[in-house]
């Protein structure tokens, strides 16, 4: 699977009475959706994180609040500041991801597109440079 990540923009639908987004599979969910978590109720100060992906994409949306995602594809790093409900960030394949900054009030919801299991994951920051550097 080619490394990515890459922030998408969802159509905000709604009238009076509020908004309303729709995350459809293989529409604006570019895979199968198998897992839905979300993540709130983060303690201040708390990074979580820390890891890459075998085989696994990812969609990740803050629906409340805010948080920081850490972008590593083993060459460059960087920052995405995530704030807002109508648009999510698309991970595939080998990127390490660190979070931060998590607001009180955030609410990350992640549609995955695997089930959860420890054997995808690479927690370990060197294994993860040398899985990158096998797989280019
Ligand atoms: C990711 C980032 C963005 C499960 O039992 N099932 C699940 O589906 C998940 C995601 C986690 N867990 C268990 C495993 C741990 O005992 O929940 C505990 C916390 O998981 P973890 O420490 O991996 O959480 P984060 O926030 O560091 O990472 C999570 C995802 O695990 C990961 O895939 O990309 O969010």
């Amino acid at each position: 699977m080619q490394a990515k990540y890459e922030l998408v923009n969802f159509k905000t639908l709604g009238d009076d009475r509020g908004s309303l987004i729709a995350i459809e599979e293989g529409y604006n969910a570019p895979f199968e959706i198998k897992r839905v978590y979300y993540i709130f109720d983060t303690k201040e100060g708390v990074e979580r994180g820390f890891h890459a992906h075998i085989n696994l994409k990812q969609l990740a949306i803050v629906v409340k609040g805010s948080c920081t995602f850490i972008i590593d594809n083993g060459k460059r790093r960087k920052e995405i500041k995530l704030n807002n409900p109508n648009q999510g960030l698309l991970i595939e394949g080998l990127i390490w991801r660190e979070m931060k900054d998590f607001s009180e009030d955030c609410v990350l919801v992640i549609l995955a597109s695997e089930h959860y299991d420890e054997s995808d994951y690479i927690r370990d920051y060197d294994n993860f440079l040398e899985e990158v550097k096998n797989d280019s």
